[in-house]
């Protein structure tokens, strides 16, 4: 390693309160129970928040239900766009500090909330407002589904939320949103800022709490659609419950992504792209290239790349504006990423890391490479969500595209080859949601996401997203 000297954003930016309340019918009410929410790079206690229990979450539909019927689904669209539009400026303008609260929260790299989730959640507002008033482009006769329940995760907590509320809102319905129980705190902070963009009390409702408080979400009657992003497991729960009633349904679960490299591929590119593709937000990205696949012709070289690349990323501190791998978000998922790679090892699989020092507290996983994967390991089949990447080899492009889809999921793929024929012959045959050509996890609110097979089904973002709130 070589020294560096230390670029800390500032904590003191963030005024992170020592509790807070759920956010119903526009004011922040008391629970009678309450979890505590952890700074994964320092294992210290943020704020104790309060855990919303089935009357709680009754009372959040409630108030949904009056905000829709009395204001928001009678209100011209050109008028909720005002709203909506108002809330993305005042997420620019608290732009610095909703990203030091992410990382904090979360354990991302400032440099990743500072550039990439708080500047996408802005954009995804200030797109789905120039939709509120011309819905009848998206859909004939277009009309409000009425309530959504919203569950989301915590590796983008207030990305995934604008990914939810903002075409939720710009349709005319309202939402009852439950965010993770690790990552609470940015969309707290979305709710005073639903405050002060004077949004009608009862428009957004905010339940915080774990899988419980989903699940009274999830399975109250009185929610019209249900938008889940999460584990493949609690995905299949839901799908059970939601069977059989007439609440619509959308689920965004796991992935484990190919990222196909060939031999004519502009190397060092492609390794930016591996790199990117695995280790940003430290892997915990539902799209993430965690199955490297290359052509056996340059394996060696590629590889040879690659750890020197690896060898220079920084691990540690999320505030540091150096740091390129933040904190692991939970102990959970630490010790989940720990276990699978310790199989990947008991496998036959020959794991590798650069020489890297980590912080004496908090949750950290060196960035790690598995080579000599068979299809069959575990490491090759089960989405680890953490820096760690499995690599096979293949010879032709079709070893590459059967490879590719030898997966229960079905979300991203990547391909890096000089030939465009050959780039559209990949994407016709991946089944995958999103086929990225020449570059990895490259997001824009016009373009819709969601997967195949165990990924989901629905698509966010772009028209398509405002199809999953519309009648
Ligand atoms: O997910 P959960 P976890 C994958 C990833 C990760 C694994 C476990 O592989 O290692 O899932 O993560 C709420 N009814 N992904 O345990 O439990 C929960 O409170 C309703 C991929 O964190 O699915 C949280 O708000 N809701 C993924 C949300 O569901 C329930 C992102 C997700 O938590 C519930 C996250 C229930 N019964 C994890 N149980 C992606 N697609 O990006 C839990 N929840």
């Amino acid at each position: 390693m070589f020294e560096y000297a230390p670029a800390p954003e500032s904590r003191e930016i963030v005024d992170i309160k020592p509790s807070y309340g759920l956010f119903i019918d526009g004011e922040f009410v008391d629970a009678d129970r309450s979890f505590k929410t952890v700074d994964p790079a320092s294992e210290e206690v943020l704020a104790e928040i309060a855990e919303a229990d089935a009357a709680d979450v009754d009372r959040a539909v409630t108030a949904a239900r009056k905000a829709y019927d009395g204001v928001w689904s009678q209100m011209p669209g050109s008028e909720r766009a005002k709203y909506i539009f108002r809330i993305a400026r005042i997420i620019q303008e608290r732009s610095r500090e909703l990203a030091v609260l992410e990382s904090i929260d979360n354990g991302k790299p400032i440099r990743e909330s500072r550039d990439v989730d708080i500047p996408l959640v802005a954009a995804h507002f200030f797109y789905y407002a120039g939709w509120a008033d011309k819905l009848e482009y998206a859909v004939r006769d277009p009309r409000p589904l009425g309530v959504a329940g919203q569950v989301i995760p915590w590796n983008f907590p207030l990305l995934m939320l604008a990914w939810k509320i903002a075409p939720a809102l710009a349709c005319g319905n309202t939402v009852v949103l439950k965010p993770a129980e690790t990552t609470p705190l940015t969309a707290l902070a979305f709710a005073e800022i639903c405050r002060q963009a004077d949004l009608p009390p009862g428009v957004v409702n905010i339940v915080t709490g774990a899988g419980e408080t989903g699940r009274a979400l999830v399975e109250h009657e009185g929610i019209d659609k249900v938008a889940f992003t999460g584990s493949t497991d609690v995905g299949r729960q839901i799908a059970r419950a939601v069977a059989g009633t007439d609440k619509r349904l959308t689920l965004e679960l796991g992935g484990k992504a190919a990222n196909v490299i060939f031999d004519d591929a502009p190397l060092d590119q492609a390794v930016e792209g591996i790199v990117n593709g695995i280790f940003f937000n430290q892997g915990h990205v539902c799209c993430a290239g965690s199955r490297l696949l290359v052509q056996e012709s340059i394996a060696e070289e590629l590889l040879d790349r690659l750890k020197t690349r690896m060898a220079t990323l920084r691990v540690g501190d999320p505030l540091d504006k150096n740091t390129d791998v933040g904190a692991i978000n939970s102990a959970e998922q630490l010790e989940k990423i720990r276990m699978l790679s310790e199989v990947g090892e008991e496998e036959g699989a020959t794991r590798w890391s650069p020489p890297c020092e980590l912080p004496d507290r908090g949750f950290w996983f060196v960035p790690t490479i598995f080579t000599d994967v068979a299809q069959s390991h575990r490491i090759a089949r089960e989405e680890i969500f953490g820096p760690v990447l499995s690599v096979l080899t293949f010879r032709t492009p079709q070893e590459a595209v059967e490879k590719a889809n030898n997966t229960p999921y079905g979300l991203s793929a990547g391909v890096w080859t000089e030939k465009g024929s050959r780039i559209l012959w990949m994407a016709q045959r991946l089944r995958a949601g999103v086929v990225w050509a020449n570059t990895f996890n490259k997001f824009d609110p016009a373009s819709p996401f969601g997967g195949y097979k165990e990924s989901g089904f629905g698509r966010e973002g772009g028209r398509h997203g405002l199809e999953a709130y519309l009648r």
